[in-house]
């Protein structure tokens, strides 16, 4: 299995981040694993650029953050067969430093993999606590004056299964290294000592891997704690799952949608944007399709923007980004601000947009309809009469999906009546 797709990894040429990239997806194919069971999560800097030229489940953390991210995705997957593997420079692992040592104390089924180039390359080359004495960078010219953190011999003390150190020089096996460290029960930390070409070269051009470990006084090798217990998130039993109060949706209805479809809902947050995705959503589930659902808004939920991505599809849906909707739902100005450029970027498709919004000017294969859909609807309605009257129009999923997908709600009255008002378009 291949994890990696594109063999053009974005790094500077000379970066040691493309070997230690490439080793492990070297060691995730020799160890067998299939890329629906890997999930990489990646921290910040040059580092974390590396997710998308993966195949596997990705997921990008906030800088230092990514081990305390990859516990989370661990205690909610119990599941051995499942394999969280992160990313983190030396950079992330210094202001995350704590969050590393807690999973390793725990011993927290995970590995870490840190690219310790010994600065924090993306934003110019300044030291980090891995940075050696003497080592020279944007912040110390004349070279760093305090010692470094010795991150294995840190892991181990704290009680991790497995720390190791290896360098990207030659005569080093990093993928056969990883293999090991991966296949570790308990928390392994592979420590990788590489540079930076761009910023540690050009600060240290004649410096060594050997005067490097040695000026840092660090041994490669692997640190074992045996026999030490992997750790198991205590799980309630009495306490019953928030996910059982949701009722099933059994498909009753049926649908004439025989290809994947996005759709971008976009409109004002407060007017019902979320829940109208949301109805469209359980209608097409009663239709028997698959569906994702995304969500995005300000922090202040009564102000600006409100935008919904809907994938439906006959088939598993396995990627769900958005690049370019096939259908775009605009009901008012902050969701035309909003979507503006993704709306005008379209290439083919539809888009149902409110009459009172200024022109747009889309790809010429697009077709534009513009609806009275606040005057049918209201501002809250809009969306919902927009989402009917496109399905009316496409003849993609029945109306009374929909009604019955209003159901349940403390809403359900209004729901329908948003529904209901499309009738009333051509009227207007
Ligand atoms: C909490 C926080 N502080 C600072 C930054 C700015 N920042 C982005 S990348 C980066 C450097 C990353 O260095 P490192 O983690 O070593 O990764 P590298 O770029 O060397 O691969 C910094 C400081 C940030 N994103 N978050
Ligand atoms: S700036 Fe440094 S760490 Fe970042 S890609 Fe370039 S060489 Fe690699
Ligand atoms: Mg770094």
């Amino acid at each position: 299995m291949a994890f990696q797709i594109d063999k053009s990894l974005p790094y500077c040429p000379g970066c040691g981040h493309h070997q230690i990239a490439r080793s492990t997806a070297e060691a995730f194919e020799k160890l067998g694993w299939n890329e629906k069971d890997v999930i990489l999560v990646t921290d910040i800097g040059c580092v974390g650029l590396a997710d998308r030229y993966f195949s596997c489940h990705t997921i990008h953390g906030l800088h230092g953050r990514s081990v305390p991210l990859a516990e989370g995705i661990r205690f909610g997957s119990p599941d051995t067969e499942k394999h969280i593997v992160v990313f983190i420079g030396d950079g992330g692992a210094t202001i995350g430093l704590q969050h590393l040592l807690e999973a390793a104390r725990l011993n927290v089924e995970i590995s870490v993999v840190v690219f310790n180039n010994m600065l924090y390359g993306m934003t110019g080359g300044q030291s980090s606590g891995f940075t050696p004495e003497d080592y020279k960078t944007t912040t110390e010219p004349e070279g760093s004056n305090t010692e470094n953190y010795d991150l294995p011999e840190l892991t181990h003390d704290s009680g991790a299964s497995y720390s190791c150190r290896i360098t990207t020089g030659a005569g080093e096996d990093l993928t056969e290294t990883m293999a090991e460290a991966f296949s570790e029960p308990g928390f392994s930390l592979i420590e990788v000592i590489e540079s930076c070409y761009s910023y540690g070269h050009k600060y240290n051009p004649d410096y060594t891997m050997e005067e490097l470990l040695s000026d840092a006084d660090l041994e490669t090798g692997t640190w074992r704690n045996k026999d030490k217990e992997v750790y198991q998130p205590e799980v309630k039993e009495e306490t019953p799952s928030l996910l059982k109060e949701i009722p099933d949706l059994e498909p009753s209805f049926q649908n004439s949608l025989n290809h994947k479809l996005s759709v971008l809902i976009g409109g004002s947050a407060g007017e019902g944007i979320q829940t109208a995705s949301g109805v469209l959503s359980k209608a097409a589930i009663l239709s028997d399709l698959e569906v994702a659902k995304k969500g995005e808004y300000p922090v202040t939920v009564g102000s600006g923007f409100s935008t919904a991505k809907v994938i439906l599809s006959p088939e598993n849906i396995n990627f769900t980004g958005c690049h370019s909707p096939d259908v775009a739902i605009i009901t008012s100005e902050e969701g035309l601000k909003k979507n503006r450029e993704m709306v005008e970027g379209m290439t083919q498709g539809r888009i149902y947009m409110d009459d009172s919004l200024p022109s747009i000017t889309p790809g010429s294969n697009v077709e534009i309809t513009g609806e009275s859909y606040r005057e049918a609807a209201g501002g809250k309605g809009a969306a919902l009469c927009a989402i009917t009257d496109w399905l009316s129009r496409q003849h993609i999923l029945p109306r009374d999906s929909l009604k019955r997908a209003a159901n349940n709600s403390e809403h359900t009255k209004s729901l329908k009546k948003s529904i209901q008002s499309s009738e009333k378009l051509r009227s207007i």
